[in-house]
């Protein structure tokens, strides 16, 4: 990059800017979508500021709550879902709200009800705050079917039917990566002037990569597909040199690497968790919209991610994406073997 020509650049887009420019391309927009993606980058940039300043500020530390899953709840964990839920609702463009830290749907009041429904992880990868790894927020949004009448049925819907996903990294720089469904980009915050820019125009995962990030500690009890998998991606057969492996235990993280270098990230089913460990509505789906976004792939291990059809909120999923190639040959895998069994 030459940073001498960046610091004199005076035609900033932004990702606000950006947005509305998509608006002017549906002539029928009310500019509803921009007000609420304007009150999920406040989220964000909050949320960006709290986790840069959590070790001074002492908010490291269990909260001594534990959520749903069972997991110990960071203060942080807490004080992010309280600010993405009061900026959604205060947007009075959102209708259901399903989070991570929440074990119920949040109806929003008829009073400030708009068309969308936000399913979302405030703070995902929440293991790794302490050691000030990469974290992040996910979220995917849908539109509800009728505004008088809500369910749950608005947001348990297929993946198909997003109009929206992206995530926000809270990282060595903090980025925020955003489908409308016209392909993938990416926004970096400049701290100096408060504003998501955009710098990874019309992001495209290569074809095939040469990374593939799992939890190895869990291969005593995958299936055979996925053993069959990591085992090509270590000895290949075919003369290629082996791909690396690189995990960050961190699903924003990884994934996002897996997008600007390629590769596959896989979270499997295994023997113990026949539903694998991600969140279908708030980790799968979004994730995987944007893979396909970018031209990758998204695979369950039995079909399209983004055909699943969510019985629960909290449903779980087993998940491959990355790099049409790669995903293609975890999806041949899993073919022989149904066609042995
Ligand atoms: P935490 O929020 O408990 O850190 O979990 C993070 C996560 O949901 C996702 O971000 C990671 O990809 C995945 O779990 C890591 O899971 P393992 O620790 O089992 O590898």
């Amino acid at each position: 990059m030459d940073h001498a020509a960046e610091a004199q650049r005076t035609d900033l887009m932004t990702i606000t800017r950006h947005v509305l420019n998509e608006q002017s391309r549906h002539p029928e927009s009310r500019g509803d979508f921009t007000i609420l993606l304007s009150h999920i980058v406040l989220g964000c940039k909050f949320v960006a500021s709290a986790v840069n300043k959590a070790g001074l500020a002492k908010l490291i530390g269990l909260a001594g709550e534990t959520n749903l899953q069972g997991e110990e709840q960071k203060k942080l964990d807490v004080l992010s879902n309280e600010v993405f839920v009061k900026a959604l609702v205060s947007s009075g463009r959102t209708c259901v709200l399903v989070s991570e830290e929440n074990e119920e749907a949040i109806f929003v009041d008829a009073s400030l009800r708009g068309k969308y429904c936000v399913c979302f992880d405030p703070l995902d990868g929440s293991s790794n705050i302490d050691c000030g790894v990469s974290i992040g927020t996910i979220f995917g949004i849908y539109m509800i079917k009728d505004k008088d009448n809500v369910t749950l049925d608005d947001v348990l819907q297929p993946g198909t039917n997003m109009l929206a996903a992206g995530y926000c990294m809270y990282g060595s720089s903090c980025t925020l990566v955003l489908s409308t469904g016209n392909g993938v980009n990416g926004f970096t915050l400049d701290p100096s002037l408060g504003e998501f820019i955009l710098t990874h125009p019309n992001i495209k995962i290569p074809k095939k990569g040469k990374i593939y990030s799992v939890n190895e500690g869990n291969a005593k009890n995958w299936d055979a597909p996925t053993a069959k998998f990591v085992e090509k991606c270590k000895f290949p057969l075919d003369g290629l040199s082996p791909k690396s492996l690189r995990y960050i235990g961190s699903m924003v993280a990884d994934v996002h690497r897996t997008l600007l270098y390629g590769g596959v990230f896989l979270y499997p089913a295994d023997k113990k968790s026949p539903n694998g460990k991600l969140r279908v509505l708030y980790e799968v789906f979004p994730m995987s919209f944007l893979m396909e976004q970018a031209g990758g792939q998204a695979f369950t291990g039995k079909q399209r991610a983004l055909e699943l059809v969510p019985s629960k909120i909290h449903d779980r999923s087993p998940i491959f994406l990355g790099s049409s190639d790669d995903v293609e040959e975890i999806k041949s895998l899993y073919a022989s073997q149904s066609s042995i069994a």
